[in-house]
């Protein structure tokens, strides 16, 4: 976590910017394993590969991003993109090929929440815009399962789930950039409570070029295929 990546007058006019596109946002409610893959039938609808949990929020995309926002000029600089390489050990990085996914604001208002997962994506850069009152929290068990060996851990997902297991929690001011490995630490935000949302900047890129992200994933997160 890095508290104050971005200073009072530039987050102001970051959440002004963000609440003048709020009228585009694409907001869905979702249930989903925490594998972020379909139910298999080889398991029962109670066990924990796939067992649903709920997720509320609303999403705007690249396309829906101004050309002169300070988001932009933080993901396009090769200062960030140096910096981001060397903490996270990766040689270079690559925005996403399609039109909606390198840059996104999330929307979650009172209420809503993202479910029990375990990202995609080895790794995930954040920048939270406006913090709620209470509530909207990042939670998280860190590697409970090893992915690159094909263990599931189901027994550790399940005791998370039922709410058994013992959970961290983040919960970090507006202008702090977070960089996270999401793909074997079990993640969830809580619901947000109070009048005032949580907004939060995602900045995704690829480790490899030409890479969009997938249409299933696309049509699921934003509603639309471009
Ligand atoms: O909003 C956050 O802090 C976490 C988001 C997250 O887990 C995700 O986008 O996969
Ligand atoms: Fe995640």
């Amino acid at each position: 976590m890095l508290p104050g990546f971005v200073l009072a007058p530039e987050l102001n006019r970051l959440k002004k910017e963000a609440e003048g596109a709020k009228v585009l946002a694409f907001f869905c409610e979702q249930s989903h394993t925490a594998y972020l893959s379909a139910p298999i039938s080889e398991f029962p609808d109670d066990h924990p590969r796939n067992r649903q949990v709920h997720s509320s929020k609303g999403c705007i995309t690249d396309d829906q991003i101004r050309e002169d926002s300070p988001l932009r000029t933080i993901y396009d600089s090769q200062e960030f993109q140096q910096f981001i390489c060397t903490v996270l050990g990766e040689s270079c990085l690559f925005p996403y090929a399609d039109s909606l996914s390198s840059i996104n604001i999330h929307f979650y208002e009172t209420g809503q929440e993202l479910g029990w997962h375990f990202d995609n994506s080895s790794f995930a850069i954040t920048l939270l815009i406006q913090a709620p009152l209470a509530g909207g929290e990042l939670e998280y068990v860190r590697q409970l399962r090893n992915s690159a060996k094909g263990e599931m851990n189901f027994e550790g997902v399940e005791a998370v789930l039922n709410g058994d297991s013992e959970t961290n929690s983040l919960s970090f001011e507006a202008g702090t950039l977070v960089l996270f490995r999401g793909r074997d630490t079990l993640h969830r935000v809580t619901p947000v409570q109070g009048q005032r949302e949580r907004i939060q900047a995602v900045l995704a890129y690829n480790t490899e070029p030409a890479v969009s992200l997938s249409k299933e994933a696309r049509l699921t997160f934003f509603g639309r295929l471009e």
